[in-house]
């Protein structure tokens, strides 16, 4: 009898089936005075995932593909499952005890769902709910990224709480809708990924305590924009083509950040001339996607010495440059911008 026709108990153990739900109800258990309050915001932000790939896969069919004819707040076109997404953000966490203030980047200003007469409310939550969306006309990746803050009690407007740097995140993820549905979460102890099982509706664990490889000879960012880059990058570029990188860009930070964080490499969004303090934005883009890279073993900067999470913000929708992924990728990318 081979060890495959052998009973489970006979073979070495598989991998436990742990959903989403009970990794969240776990972790909390970890915290007795916990009022449950964060797990049900980690709950709104799985079935808020779940209700979005529904919608993107099924956004040809019901042709809701394309642009609502305005410019979001970024200057953006924005796309109709922009819309969608970010509504379906709102209406789940807006129903959470625990949320006071959400900040998107869909809307110019955040929402502040309590005042100070309505008690304890704890946390702010900021995402970006369809990152990469134009390439969802093309069945291209696109994602939602999110973060999440305390609120700071400190603060004299409710909104200032917002303004924290990276490091005080008390957590972030993304969902990436790609050939599967992949929710990708950090509490600040390690990485954990999870796969949705549309046979079930529930996302399972695939990956725990993530680590990122420490090097992939790839990288990632937009070769168009290559001629307006500061000259180290060029620089980069040039070395990394004669040593034999490969290049790929999803033209969807969650799209290749994942790729990333699987296989190795470096990300960067650079300064451009159309961009001079780079693309992407701090609170909802970079830190999330910098904490879930820095929690796997890798590097996140926004310029040599300019560890992303230090940044310290002045507005929600403020941009910066962005260089991420396998640390020793990460230090060859700096090497060469500080070569000048
Ligand atoms: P470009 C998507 O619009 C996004 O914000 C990121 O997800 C992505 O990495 C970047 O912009 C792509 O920008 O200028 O290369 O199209």
């Amino acid at each position: 009898m081979s060890a495959s026709e052998l009973p489970l108990s006979a073979t070495a153990p598989r991998r436990q089936i742990v959903t989403l739900q009970a990794h969240i109800l776990q972790q909390q258990a970890l915290h007795p005075g916990a009022s449950g309050d964060f797990s049900w915001i980690l709950s709104a932000l799985s079935i808020s995932a779940k209700m979005i790939a529904s919608q993107v896969r099924r956004a040809r069919l019901e042709d809701v593909l394309g642009g609502v004819g305005n410019q979001n707040v970024q200057g953006e076109q924005q796309q109709k499952l922009d819309v969608i997404a970010n509504d379906i953000l709102l209406r789940t966490l807006s129903g959470r005890e625990g949320v006071a203030i959400v900040a998107s980047e869909e809307n110019e200003e955040p929402v502040i769902l309590r005042d100070e007469q309505t008690g304890d409310r704890k946390y702010c939550v900021l995402f970006d709910p369809l990152d990469g969306s134009s390439n969802l006309d093309v069945c291209g990746a696109v994602g939602t990224i999110f973060s999440i803050l305390r609120q700071d009690r400190r603060s004299a407007k409710q909104e200032d709480s917002l303004l924290q740097p990276g490091t005080q995140q008390v957590a972030a993820g993304y969902v990436l809708y790609g050939s599967s549905t992949v929710f990708t979460l950090t509490l600040g102890k390690g990485v954990d990924m999870f796969v949705l099982d549309p046979s079930i509706g529930a996302f399972v664990r695939v990956e725990q305590q993530m680590r990122i490889p420490r090097a992939n000879k790839s990288y990632s960012l937009n070769e168009g924009n290559r001629l307006t880059f500061p000259e180290g990058y060029q620089k980069y570029l040039h070395w990394a083509q004669e040593n034999g990188y490969s290049s790929r860009y999803a033209g969807a930070m969650v799209g290749d950040v994942h790729r990333i964080l699987l296989q190795g490499g470096v990300f960067m969004y650079p300064p451009t001339k159309k961009a001079p303090n780079g693309k992407l934005r701090l609170m909802y883009e970079a830190n999330p996607m910098g904490m879930i890279v820095e929690q796997a073993g890798g590097k996140a900067l926004a310029a040599p010495g300019q560890r992303l999470l230090d940044v310290p913000p002045t507005d929600i929708h403020q941009r910066t440059p962005v260089i991420m992924g396998s640390p020793d990728e990460v230090d060859h990318v700096i090497r060469h911008l500080q070569s000048g």
